[in-house]
């Protein structure tokens, strides 16, 4: 039967076991022993129901008191243990501060991305907004209101990924993976009012088998201006500036004739290759390179996405980032962009 004389005993054996404890875990070991569910003290509480009332009482507040007492003594031994552990590391383990630290690995920007970054911060500094869109899209976006209905011969050459329909889309269209950024475009014109003064870099899709040339997913930064008054002449200056500050105050560009669906006239335009200074060599063989595609906004995508073309116009290019970074770096293969192998990323 639990009794005060009882808690006195347990009491001076608590704090017996707490004194000797010699590290934190023995000390653990006593507070469990003692105050634990299971210990000791618990255990005189549980039986005060058996005791007369006026017992019951004295007995319960002695063992409230021990308990209280015995959890002073082992927060008060548990910083004494704590201390001498600090001190006693500090005096055995030596730090010698004239190591040096150990290096942070730090990583890069994959050469796309840094390429990328390039090419937008220079269409920023001309006054350039970024926009953005989704991956995947519907064939209206990507197609359609890009001047190529269904049976569009353009459409072969970018031949994309379908999408499987689990339900029925509410524009009720074919969705698939972008194959150029230029629905970014689209999607921006149709939300907005000219001036559009807009970049669109991202990711694009053709369903091409990877080769040094060719991959299936790649990246593309495509720049729209829609004003008033906006002619071909200010796509030729945009597009000199751009390939100046890329790739050099020397360099000079070239544009032929082209065909776009989306762009009338159109043209593919070359810069002089900076090898040989436009002379002609292995890299460029005529002394030039091509870099990008442009041309005017054709009036059918001006209509389509609302605006005038009687009021205003437009001018529209597109580059293929792999390409450039290809052209700068000499890289041999595009499928090296998509390898991993750290022994080429690091090079960037
Ligand atoms: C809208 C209207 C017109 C974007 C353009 C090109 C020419 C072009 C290629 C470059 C290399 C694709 O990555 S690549 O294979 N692009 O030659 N892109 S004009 O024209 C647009 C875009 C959006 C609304």
């Amino acid at each position: 039967m639990a009794s005060k004389a009882e808690l006195d005993g347990i009491y001076e054996q608590a704090k017996g076991a707490v004194e000797s404890a010699s590290d934190l875990r023995a000390l653990d070991q006593v507070r469990v022993e003692f105050l634990g569910k299971k210990g000791r003290i618990t255990s005189v509480l549980k039986t005060l129901g058996q005791l007369p009332a006026d017992e019951r009482k004295l007995v319960g507040q002695a063992a409230n008191e021990v308990r209280r007492h015995l959890e002073g003594a082992i927060s008060v031994k548990q910083a004494a243990l704590s201390r001498a552990d600090v001190e006693e590391r500090l005096a055995t383990e030596a730090v010698d501060i004239t190591l040096p630290g150990r290096r942070v690995a730090h990583g890069s920007r994959h050469l796309i991305s840094q390429v990328i970054k390039e090419i937008t911060g220079i269409f920023i500094g001309l006054g350039y907004k970024v926009a953005e869109g989704p991956e995947v899209e519907i064939d209206y976006f990507n197609f359609k209101a890009l001047n190529q209905p269904p049976d569009h011969p353009a459409r072969s050459l970018q031949d994309t990924f379908y999408i499987k329909k689990e339900s029925v889309h509410p524009a009720d269209d074919d969705i698939l993976l972008r194959t150029h950024t230029s629905p970014v475009q689209i999607r921006v014109m149709k939300e907005q009012e000219p001036p559009v003064y807009i970049i669109a870099p991202g990711k694009a899709f053709r369903r091409d088998v990877p080769d040094p040339s060719h991959l299936p997913m790649f990246h593309q930064v495509e720049g729209l201006a829609v004003d008033e008054g906006i002619t071909f002449g200010d796509l030729k200056g945009t597009l000199e500036a751009f390939t100046k500050q890329m790739f050099g105050k020397k360099r000079k560009i070239r544009l032929r004739p082209h065909f776009f669906p989306f762009t009338e006239p159109s043209a593919e335009v070359d810069v002089s290759c900076a090898v040989c200074d436009g002379r002609g060599c292995r890299l460029c063989g005529s002394g030039w390179l091509e870099i990008l595609g442009a041309g005017m906004v054709d009036p059918n995508v001006l209509t389509e996405v609302g605006y005038d073309p009687e009021k205003v116009s437009g001018f529209a290019f597109g580059m293929g980032v792999e390409r450039i970074a290809l052209l700068m770096h000499g890289v041999p293969d595009l499928r090296m962009f998509i390898e991993n192998d750290m022994r080429f990323v690091k090079q960037f």
